[in-house]
């Protein structure tokens, strides 16, 4: 869709995808997969972002609404009441931080736009509710379009594909073109395969395994592994011990060309994409080799 994945255009400015990105999630939901409940009252949330924000975060995501397999469907009044006092208050104390709401549904991203959100992140890849994709356009919003089959409730039993990374890639493709026929601009578009949602762990990993195959979509990629079930299933372990096992996946997402990644623990991450990000980059030259011994005697800290 766009010539240059490195960029991603935003209202009020450009987020440059020269580096790695690190999204924080918010989840304002009593019953998420892996924090429900954590941060439900405000200031808590609020807490969680601006530790997330001084540990180097670049956007954050907040949710009123679970999306894992089987979570309670939530009204639209119910959803907005949730997430905006959140977006309201977030948006002023962290100017820097791009806002996104995780949203399906229409009506709830435009109460967090109108409140200075300024990406939606949409898991079904604008499929959901049909004014979602004028809404982002008329609104000029970043928008992540997520590839998934179904709804959360019946993701799990559409698993069949023969060849995952293809079909993945062909439906995103059809999703894009409709984002682009709806008016939204290229630029305004990431792209997510979507791991965990209608996949299973074999899937997912496979996805990961290959997302350089899905470099062709033209729009730049987000991965949101953390602390998912694929995790899970090569670990034995449960969503809250995942956390080095996010930190390997996002940086082999990277290293496959994400350039935007969305996770829970955000200090580990950050710090890890720096590394990976200084080792893909850095000019060996530029390297100064550190003395065995510091010039005193004493062994260089
Ligand atoms: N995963 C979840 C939710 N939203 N959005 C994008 N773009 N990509 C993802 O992989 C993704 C997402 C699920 O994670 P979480 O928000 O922690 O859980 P829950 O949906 O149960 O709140």
């Amino acid at each position: 869709m766009t010539k240059d994945p490195h960029h991603w255009q935003l209202p009020g400015g450009v987020l440059r995808l020269d580096r790695p990105r690190v999204m924080g999630i918010v989840n304002l939901t009593p019953d998420s997969f892996s924090d429900g409940g954590e941060s439900s009252g405000v200031d808590g949330a609020l807490d969680r972002a601006r530790a997330m924000v001084e540990a180097g975060v670049d956007l954050l995501d907040v949710g009123g609404e679970s999306t894992r397999p089987g979570a309670d469907a939530v009204p639209v009044d119910e959803e907005i009441a949730r997430i905006l006092p959140f977006v309201q208050e977030a948006v002023h104390r962290f100017p820097n931080v791009p806002i996104s709401v995780d949203t399906r549904k229409a009506p709830v991203a435009e109460a967090a736009l109108e409140a200075g959100a300024r990406i939606v992140n949409d898991v079904s890849g604008l499929t959901f509710d049909p004014a979602m994709a004028s809404l982002v356009a008329a609104r000029g919003a970043g928008v992540v379009v997520m590839h998934m089959r179904g709804t959360p409730s019946d993701m799990a039993r559409r698993t069949g594909y023969h060849d995952v990374v293809a079909e993945v890639r062909e439906e995103l493709t059809r999703r894009l073109d409709r984002a682009r026929e709806a008016g939204i601009a290229p630029e305004a578009v990431v792209a997510d395969p979507g791991l965990g949602f209608a996949k299973t762990a074999a899937q997912s990993l496979t996805l990961l395994r290959h997302l350089h195959d899905l470099a062709d979509l033209g729009v730049p990629l987000l991965v949101g592994p953390s602390r998912k079930s694929f995790l899970g299933a090569v670990l034995g372990e449960p969503p809250h011990r995942r956390g080095a096992g996010t930190v390997a996946a996002c940086v082999l997402a990277y290293l496959r060309g994400a350039r935007i990644v969305r996770v829970h623990d955000v200090e580990p991450v950050v710090q890890a994409l720096a590394v990976a990000h200084a080792v893909e980059t850095a000019d060996p030259r530029d390297v100064v080799a550190p003395p065995i011994l510091a010039t005193d005697g004493r062994a260089p800290s």
